[in-house]
């Protein structure tokens, strides 16, 4: 399954049982404990710091909402963002990917993981409750999330759009990050970042993607709408549009194998993009480094969308 050769489940999955999970889980913190960098305002000096610099979000606090496995985009970012010295608090879906989620954010040295369904405004304010409860603000949230019922992902678009899969890819892929803003923006601290995934589909016709692309597009237009009112209180807001890259929300989709095989040889870096290529980008786009970028689409997809042709 797309779980099981991941890094991350690899290692927990590899005794065959629950129970044998913690040691080899020990192993992987260790691991990560070496390239972990030194807390905000620690001098660069200490036992495991010795010789590196500061990383770029030391001392950052970010939400992260969109992780459901280790192929997760969110997880890729995540990752980049502890490895640069960021505090990381996670959201899960549903209570089936809640176990699975702590493991992961315990891998990444911390251990608060709220519930959150976007599509109601009471469980985000509640989640932002528990949140105040922990942090006294937050310096990033990263929302890496979408959602489009199945049937409206195959097939002519005109044939399998309906008013309530349109209402519903609207809704959970666009709507649910401007809500993410709407409640969280007392705790928003004055030099933080939101940040969104956006793709291709928001500005051409791609097969299949159907609803999902006026969805993104509306996400896009919602990245400009925030970035202009939350610049004056220190927030800046922006998207990165990825190429294709195998996670869950990819699995089923007819023909993805062939999709990113035909756009690893039309990209000018010939192959597809990764999670740690996104989560890099990512890191940098929510760091101090990136004051000056807002309102702004940053494409992480090899330059697929920049040719017009390949050879
Ligand atoms: P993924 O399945 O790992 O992540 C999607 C996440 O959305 C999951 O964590 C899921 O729990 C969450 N989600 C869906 N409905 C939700 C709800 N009602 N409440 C809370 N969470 C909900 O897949 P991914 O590819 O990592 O997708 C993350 C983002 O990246 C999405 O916005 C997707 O459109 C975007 N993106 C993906 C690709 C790709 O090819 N995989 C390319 C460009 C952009
Ligand atoms: O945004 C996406 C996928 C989002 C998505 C995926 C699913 C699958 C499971 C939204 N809703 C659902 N609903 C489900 O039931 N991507 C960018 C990945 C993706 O999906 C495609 C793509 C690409 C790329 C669909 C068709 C064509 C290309």
């Amino acid at each position: 399954s797309l779980e099981n050769d991941s890094n991350l489940t690899g290692l927990l999955l590899q005794q065959g049982s629950t129970s044998a999970c913690l040691k080899p889980m020990r192993a992987h913190l260790s691991i990560l404990a070496h390239t972990r960098r030194a807390p905000y305002n620690a001098p660069c000096c200490g036992p495991l710091t010795l010789g590196l610099p500061m990383g770029i979000l030391a001392g950052k606090r970010v939400l992260i909402v969109g992780v459901a496995s280790a192929r997760s985009i969110a997880w890729g970012i995540a990752q980049a963002m502890f490895r640069e010295g960021a505090e990381l608090t996670y959201t899960y879906q549903t209570e089936r990917l809640g176990e699975r989620v702590l493991e992961m954010a315990e891998a990444t040295g911390s251990s608060l993981c709220l519930p959150l369904d976007v599509a109601e405004d009471q469980a985000i304010m509640g989640m932002y409750e528990a949140l105040a409860a922990q942090w006294n603000s937050v310096d990033a949230i990263v929302h890496s999330v979408a959602f489009a019922p199945r049937d409206q992902l195959a097939g002519n678009y005109l044939e399998s759009v309906t008013r309530e899969g349109f209402r519903i890819a609207h809704d959970i892929s666009s709507y649910s990050f401007a809500a993410l803003a709407k409640h969280g923006r007392q705790l928003l601290s004055p030099s933080s970042a939101l940040l969104t995934l956006s793709y291709l589909g928001a500005v051409r016709a791609i097969p299949n993607y159907n609803v999902m692309g006026p969805a993104k597009a509306s996400l896009e237009a919602n990245v400009r709408f925030m970035a202009a009112e939350l610049g004056a209180t220190g927030t800046r807001v922006n998207a990165i549009s990825a190429g294709p890259i195998k996670t869950l929300a990819a699995a089923g989709i007819s023909g993805f194998r062939s999709m990113l095989q035909t756009v690893a040889n039309a990209t000018p870096i010939r192959r597809n993009v990764t999670i740690e290529d996104v989560g890099n980008a990512a890191a940098f786009l929510c760091s101090d480094l990136a004051a000056g970028i807002t309102g702004e689409i940053l494409y992480v997809d090899g330059g697929y969308s920049r040719v017009g042709m390949s050879c």
